[in-house]
């Protein structure tokens, strides 16, 4: 089999590039025009496909390195050749260049425009190979003021994306596409209303079309090959749909389609590669964080009922009142917790089919037992209350009933076999919940003292978030407080949590007799795909057992 070797074919004037990407690896059998790696100037990638096929058998470049026209890509041991000695000729670079048909070209340098007075109108330039060409992102919008050379769409094909400059400068007045429409060269994009380029202003139409409109940084005369846009320089304020935090991110066209596919707001993606570039797997991870329910959309977010208008799920509007027409107001933004536990319960609220149990301990005895013990421990200074026991007593129940101790994972259950339990504290800022890792291991008196610094530091707002994840189970505790019985909401993952009230002395019938005990209400919030009723219940009376006897725990 000849070995044959790629190189890099005209690029146009793209002198020295970084290899930012490589598609493909030694064994991958490649097609001819399959793209093998994607490099980068200051202004555009692009991918640099391959002359041959056949299997690769070494890459000769890493990411980092500076390529430019004729650097050796890899060696391909040629596909569908003869049985040719080894000795058979590789393929003269020149060849391979010649042979090396560009996917699509970009020249630049025509972004024809007819002009009359001031209405402006800006056509599509001489792109090239590209033909019927989709485009993908609109990065302006009528109003703006567009600069000359300032990128208005982006265009792509299957192999390569670019953008598409204004040659002129003014205020959009009329824009002419939108994203999805197929355009070709001449095709009409945008009327702008203002100063026509240098020295063109006067100029009849005819003359104005014919004039070259460099764009920055690329040789506009030159066809170069499979040029795509690094949209990293697209000024984000004229891009209605980039989030108004920064440029667009860098991605290959090909992650872009990926992207585009999957309905994956391209923005929104943490990009691991070199300079923060996103790659399929990076698409990959996030589809999958959104699909667990651990990341939610902007767009999800925003359609949640506390911030948005619930559309996504066919609600009517939120109501908008103008509250003033009834009394004075006072307008607050919500703290950031509020912000963000908002969305985290709406979500679970709206995912989990939740159902609650409500149920009371008789916690006489162990509530005696508890101030014996805070009075024996006043000098240590540890100071022991209802929740540390209801702590222990939910690991003997997660114990007895796994399913309570696990999450779904689609269509399968994690069983933890661990013991952490999380607790809602209240805080100036809002509900955070620190987490007691591995309370099967710990006493009462350490997991009071752990919840009392860990509530200190959550009043303090310094929990860090290492110390408010990895829960398995929630309590949640209005005891101190007050109330009967709530309805407290899962925090997802987990699929169940507790409810605690404030104990009573109740007259209680011991079959004989009235008697007064102290009676703790409890009430069971669990995930109906998980766990069903008669188990919730059995929960419940093992939990009401244990607190009524809690050497139960030793059990
Ligand atoms: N019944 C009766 N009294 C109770 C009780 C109960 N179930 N639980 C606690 N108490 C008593 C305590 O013994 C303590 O009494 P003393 O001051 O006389 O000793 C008092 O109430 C205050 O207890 P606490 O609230 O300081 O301590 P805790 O361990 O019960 O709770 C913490 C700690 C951090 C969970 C709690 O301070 C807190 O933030 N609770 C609110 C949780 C919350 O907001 N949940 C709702 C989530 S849904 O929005």
């Amino acid at each position: 089999m000849p070995i044959i070797e790629i190189q890099v074919p005209d690029i146009g004037d793209f002198d020295e590039v970084a290899v930012i990407e490589l598609l493909v690896k030694p064994g991958d059998t490649v097609k001819a025009e399959q793209s093998l790696i994607t490099v980068e100037s200051d202004k555009a990638s692009m991918e640099i496909p391959s002359s041959g096929a056949g299997v690769v058998k070494e890459l000769k470049v890493k990411i980092g390195d500076k390529v430019k026209q004729g650097s050796i890509v890899l060696t391909l041991e040629a596909a569908g050749a003869s049985s040719s000695p080894a000795t058979a000729p590789t393929p003269a670079p020149a060849a391979v260049s010649e042979k090396k048909q560009p996917v699509a070209g970009i020249n630049t340098a025509q972004a024809a425009m007819n002009s009359v007075a001031s209405r402006i109108e800006v056509k599509v330039p001489d792109i090239g190979d590209f033909k019927d060409v989709a485009v993908i992102e609109v990065f302006v919008k009528v109003g703006d003021t567009i600069k000359v050379e300032q990128s208005l769409v982006t265009v792509e094909s299957d192999k390569a994306a670019m953008e598409i400059p204004s040659s002129a400068a003014g205020v959009l007045k009329e824009l002419k596409v939108k994203v999805g429409d197929k355009i070709n060269i001449g095709d009409l994009l945008a009327i702008l209303e203002g100063s026509a380029p240098t020295g063109a202003s006067t100029a009849p139409a005819a003359a104005v079309s014919e004039q070259k409109q460099p764009v920055a940084g690329v040789n506009t005369a030159q066809a170069a090959p499979v040029s795509v846009a690094s949209s990293a320089h697209a000024p984000a304020a004229h891009n209605p749909t980039t989030a108004p935090t920064g440029a667009l991110p860098h991605a290959s066209p090909s992650v872009r389609k990926f992207a585009r596919e999957l309905g994956v707001p391209l923005e929104e993606v943490k990009g691991s590669g070199l300079k923060g570039r996103i790659t399929e797997a990076d698409i990959q991870g996030f589809t999958k964080a959104v699909m667990s329910g651990a990341v939610a959309t902007k767009a999800i977010a925003a359609k949640a009922p506390a911030g948005g208008d619930g559309a996504a799920l066919g609600l009517i509007p939120w109501p908008k009142i103008d509250f003033t027409k009834f009394g004075p107001i006072e307008r607050k933004e919500m703290s950031r917790i509020k912000k963000i536990s908002g969305q985290n319960l709406t979500r679970n609220a709206i995912m989990i089919p939740a159902v609650t149990n409500h149920d009371d301990a008789d916690i006489t005895d162990l509530e005696a037992f508890r101030v014996s013990t805070n009075k024996e421990n006043e000098k240590l200074g540890i100071k022991v209350t209802m929740l540390a026991f209801l702590i222990k007593a939910c690991v003997a129940a997660l114990k007895k009933f796994p399913e309570f101790n696990s999450s779904l994972d689609g269509d399968a259950l994690i069983y933890k076999q661990y013991y952490h339990i999380g607790f809602a504290a209240d805080t100036p800022n809002g509900l955070v919940v620190p987490v007691i890792k591995d309370a099967d291991k710990k006493g009462v008196l350490q997991i009071s003292q752990e919840m009392g610094e860990l509530a200190k530091k959550a009043r303090d707002g310094k929990l860090t978030p290492a110390e408010m994840s990895g829960a398995c189970f929630t309590i949640s505790s209005l005891g101190g407080i007050g109330g009967r019985y709530f309805t407290p909401i899962i925090n997802a993952p987990e699929v169940a949590i507790l409810g605690v009230c404030k104990s009573q002395m109740e007259p209680v019938w011991d079959g004989e007799k009235f008697v007064p005990r102290l009676m703790l209400p409890l009430s069971l919030t669990w995930d109906h795909r998980v766990i069903d009723g008669a188990a919730a219940a059995r929960f419940n009376a093992f939990l009401g057992q244990i607190l009524s006897d809690f050497r139960r725990v030793l059990l």
